[in-house]
């Protein structure tokens, strides 16, 4: 299961952080829920505070807490609001449990939310403010005018802002003209320990020994391009030698009629809204991404922990995760043929997959585990810590 690292060192020196994120399915919830279960783990306290208890996060559990908040939606308001409700909460549980930390993911509105927080409560009450920047709260809304000065606002006025990859810290400062320090801190898994075999879960889904079994896990956002995804997959044949699972942390419905306008619908498995998404990665012999955007992308790195070698399109971060022809295959974005050709060219070569994947695996393992990454963010926050002990000694001096 989880195995969130339950040795913590006597020297180890022990914050109190707020986290807050989506904790609908995405990677940003996923990473956020990883990192706090690990430094609760740690000796940390973490204190999450959300508007619902992240979906991956197993409570109870030792030093860590959920902090609901509440959303009123008065007839006044045409939409409701969750900025200002979050921000009184994160004040509230500022004060209450003493934190150290504010440690947002997802700048839009968390930053914000944050910001305001911090300045509600007296000097000596205030903790740093740490911003995770994931993906689209840069690349989508910094482009946005109507979010884009918050966004600045908000990263100008953290404390400490980091990227989950050079893209993304990249992407940021050019978009938004922030002449700030950015650390990239990559993300990083802890995947649980699968409670059935690879051919159990085969079984179960009525995949054949000799079939190759291809997947895609995401949220089925318009950016993830399924269209492109199926029109792939469409071109490889014969279609009895594959399977498509499909691991949709949205309704697939929106898709079927291009599945049956392609006659792929036979060759598909969804199964939606999956927790123990480690069961199914692996069972499966490739991963499939046709995103036109990512800063990251969680799900290879979900994939390479199994030794599952990832076809994706190289955008954004992702050439970060996967080097081409090492632990995976790129491929030009918006190209069925030359993504149909890797499948295919995969499907025949057992022999260079298990090159692939072995090498994948040892990359997630060495450069992307929680003993890797959760260090980083301690030294943040240590940091961070010491900055805030700093001014803290200086008021009382005055
Ligand atoms: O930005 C989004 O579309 C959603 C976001 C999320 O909340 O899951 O995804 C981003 O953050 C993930 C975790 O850091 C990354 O793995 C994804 O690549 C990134 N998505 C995009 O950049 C499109």
């Amino acid at each position: 299961m989880t195995t969130p690292s339950s040795h913590f060192p006597d020297s180890t020196r022990r914050c109190r952080i707020g986290i807050t994120c989506y904790p609908s399915v995405g990677g940003s919830g996923i990473l956020a829920t990883t990192l706090g279960e690990e430094l609760a783990a740690r000796g940390h306290e973490v204190h999450f505070i959300s508007y619902e208890r992240p979906f991956r996060l197993k409570l109870p559990a030792p030093r860590v807490f959920f902090h609901p908040v509440e959303i009123n939606d008065y007839g006044l308001f045409k939409y409701p609001d969750y900025t200002l409700p979050l921000s009184v909460k994160m004040a509230e549980v500022v004060a209450r449990h003493d934190l150290d930390i504010l440690h947002v993911h997802y700048a839009v509105p968390h930053a914000t939310a944050a910001i305001l927080a911090r300045a509600m409560l007296p000097e000596s009450r205030r903790p740093k403010v740490v911003t995770t920047l994931h993906g689209t709260d840069t690349t989508l809304l910094g482009k946005d005018p109507g979010y884009a000065p918050a966004l600045r606002h908000a990263l100008a006025s953290s404390d400490a802002v980091t990227a989950v990859s050079d893209f993304l810290a990249h992407e940021t400062r050019r978009l938004l003209d922030v002449g700030r320090t950015i650390e990239v801190i990559p993300n990083f898994i802890l995947p649980r320990t699968p409670t059935r075999t690879r051919e159990q879960t085969r079984a179960d889904l009525g995949v054949a020994p000799d079939q190759l079994l291809l997947v895609h896990s995401s949220n089925l956002r318009p950016g993830k391009r399924i269209d492109l995804l199926l029109e792939s997959v469409a071109r490889v044949l014969p279609r009895e030698s594959f399977k498509l699972l499909i691991l949709a942390g949205e309704s697939f419905e929106p898709y079927r009629p291009l599945a049956r306008t392609l006659g792929i619908e036979q060759s598909l498995i969804i199964r939606e809204r999956v927790v123990e998404i480690e069961e199914f990665m692996q069972a499966a012999d490739l991963s499939l991404i046709t995103s036109e955007s990512e800063s990251f992308c969680l799900s290879i790195l979900e994939a390479m922990w199994f030794a599952c070698p990832s076809i994706s399109t190289c955008v954004g971060g992702i050439p970060e995760v996967i080097k081409d022809g090492e632990t995976g295959v790129l491929v030009p974005f918006g190209d069925p043929d030359a993504f149909a050709r890797a499948i295919e060219d995969l499907k025949n070569n057992p022999p260079r997959r298990a090159t692939l994947g072995q090498a994948a695996r040892a990359s997630a393992h060495t450069q992307f585990s929680a003993a890797r990454i959760v260090p980083r963010y301690e030294a943040l926050y240590h940091r961070m810590c010491d900055e805030r002990a700093t001014q803290a000694s200086v008021e009382t001096k005055k």
